[in-house]
């Protein structure tokens, strides 16, 4: 394996790349520094926001929306495919920038840039299909229908691990909407979140749209909680842990705003006799050890029945033995750093109650590069066999440990990929379609995200995003998640001349 870059060659791809994409450097210096978990060493330190900024934009969005609310969607439509392009010409520079504060793989730092594309591509169409019904009156000489306005500011509040696809997702679908968007990115990677404003700042110069359509405020809790308090905000969308969620979900109903949250996932692939156990393999190990085990659709379970456990657990330790773990930014690298030293420290805590709790760990589960990098955190992919689904087993551990676990019948496996709080994303690996569509039922997985013959992660952005139980519900990207972030007023219109009243009612006079 390639050694470490150095603090000052990751400063350097860093720098370079979020000038390229248009950040001004010096305006956004400050005093909050940011770590790559690339070497674990200081990569630049940046301005931080405060809860009076908070005020400040909701009040510059305000007044934007007043505007763009009366822009025709389409129009709208034209400042998200200027930004798609220019994302399309700056997606080597922003992968860079994810590589550098996040640790992601190239191709996954690429990947993610790619969902920034497609949701833009995807809102363009959106912008010329934002339908409302026309609904048959009971009334003669009248129609009803219903019309979707824009809503209002959205606040986006995004997670590290990823730092900037989320951000595009909320903003693609808010601004063809009608909605300005004010951007609370994860303080770990600050950079990318400012190149991608950058890069849709530059789109709203070009299309002459209003200025505060875009803001970004880089800061702590604070700013978090003067976002989830403002009244000025219409939709809060936040992605992050099931605490996070629990915080900001009460509050924002508490003033009656609405919010979209993407908590937690405990994801789960159930393996039948049936399933074609090479493409398993793949689907698994790409989903329980990509990303370093950091994406909430990480899959975290592998519920096998007991006639191929034992096989699927050897070809997966085969695959974590050869598992290439390094530098993100070198070639043939497949694992990454965790993000910082509590990532690694959850994932030996989880490991240690695994084996408290009669688990056996297979492989991995130790440290990479420690001399080289002593306060980087590379970790060896743990793959864990339990004799049940435990306590451990049933909270989600933002780190690289799967879980294997035996089932005999399938009501069993369904019933443990159900038994979780958590519901984001499951699959089943199974030739047997009986057994596939069983999955898929209404008494199969209980999941926002159920698939057949593929992992748990890496879905497309054209689908509806998200997950139930404690991942909250939300559901972002495609579909009609669009309707989420517009307002529906329901009209009645009467061209009888006559005024008949509903349900039959009389008032005469
Ligand atoms: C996340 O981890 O917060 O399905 C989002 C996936 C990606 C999105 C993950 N498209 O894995």
């Amino acid at each position: 394996m390639t050694s470490l870059p150095t603090a000052e060659e990751l400063r350097r791809l860093a720098e370079d790349a979020a000038r390229r994409c248009g950040v001004d450097l010096d305006a956004v210096a400050g005093d909050h520094p940011v770590t790559s978990p690339v070497n674990g060493q200081h990569l630049l330190s940046v301005r931080r926001q405060t809860a009076t900024d908070v005020q400040d934009a909701v009040a510059r969005a305000q007044e934007a929306f007043l505007q763009w609310r009366t822009v025709p969607a389409p129009v709208r439509g034209g400042l998200v495919r200027r930004l798609g392009e220019l994302l399309r010409e700056h997606k080597a520079d922003l992968a860079t920038l994810v590589s550098v504060e996040v640790g992601k793989i190239t191709s996954e730092a690429a990947g993610e840039v790619q969902e920034m594309i497609d949701i833009c591509e995807f809102a363009v169409g959106l912008s010329r299909q934002l339908y409302g019904r026309t609904i048959s009156s009971e009334r003669p000489g009248h129609r009803l229908m219903e019309t979707w306005h824009p809503l209002g500011v959205v606040g986006v509040i995004s997670a590290f691990n990823f730092p900037v696809a989320v951000w595009s997702w909320n903003t693609a679908i808010a601004l063809v909407c009608g909605d300005p968007v004010i951007w609370k990115p994860s303080e770990l990677a600050p950079l990318s979140a400012l190149a991608s404003a950058a890069l849709l700042d530059r789109a709203i110069a070009e299309t002459g749209a209003p200025e505060g359509l875009s803001q970004v405020l880089i800061g702590g809790a604070d700013v978090g909680e003067a976002l989830v308090a403002s009244p000025g905000i219409a939709l809060l969308s936040a992605t992050g842990s099931t605490r996070m969620g629990r915080a900001v979900g009460p509050r924002v109903a508490d003033r009656f705003g609405r919010s979209l949250l993407e908590l937690g996932g405990n994801n789960a692939a159930i393996v039948t006799p049936s399933a074609d156990l090479d493409l398993t393999t793949r689907g698994i190990v790409f989903s329980a050890a990509g990303t370093a085990g950091q994406r909430c659709t990480t899959m975290r379970r592998v519920i096998a029945h007991v006639d191929v456990v034992d096989a699927v657990v050897e070809r997966v330790a085969a695959a974590y033995r050869n598992l290439p773990i390094g530098s993100p930014l070198a070639a043939g690298t497949l694992v990454g750093p965790l993000i910082h030293d509590a990532a690694w420290k959850g994932m030996q805590d989880a490991l240690q109650a695994a084996r408290q709790q009669g688990g056996e760990v297979v492989v991995g589960g130790g440290r990479r590069l420690a001399e080289e990098a002593p306060d980087a955190w590379y970790a060896e992919p743990a793959l864990v066999r339990m004799p049940g689904q435990t306590d451990i087993v049933r909270q989600e551990t933002f780190a690289p440990v799967l879980y294997v676990l035996p089932y005999r019948t399938l009501e069993e496996a369904v019933a443990l990929n159900n038994d979780v709080p958590q519901g984001l994303s499951s699959t089943i690996f199974t030739s047997d379609q009986a057994e596939a569509e069983r999955f898929l039922a209404a008494d199969g997985s209980d999941c926002g995200i159920a698939n057949v013959n593929i992992g748990t992660s890496g879905a497309e952005i054209g689908g509806a995003f998200g997950g139930e139980k404690q991942t909250g519900g939300g559901r972002e990207s495609g579909s009609d998640a669009w309707k989420g972030y517009m307002r529906r007023a329901t009209n009645t219109i009467n061209f009888s001349g006559e005024l008949p009243l509903a349900q039959g009612v009389e008032f005469p006079i």
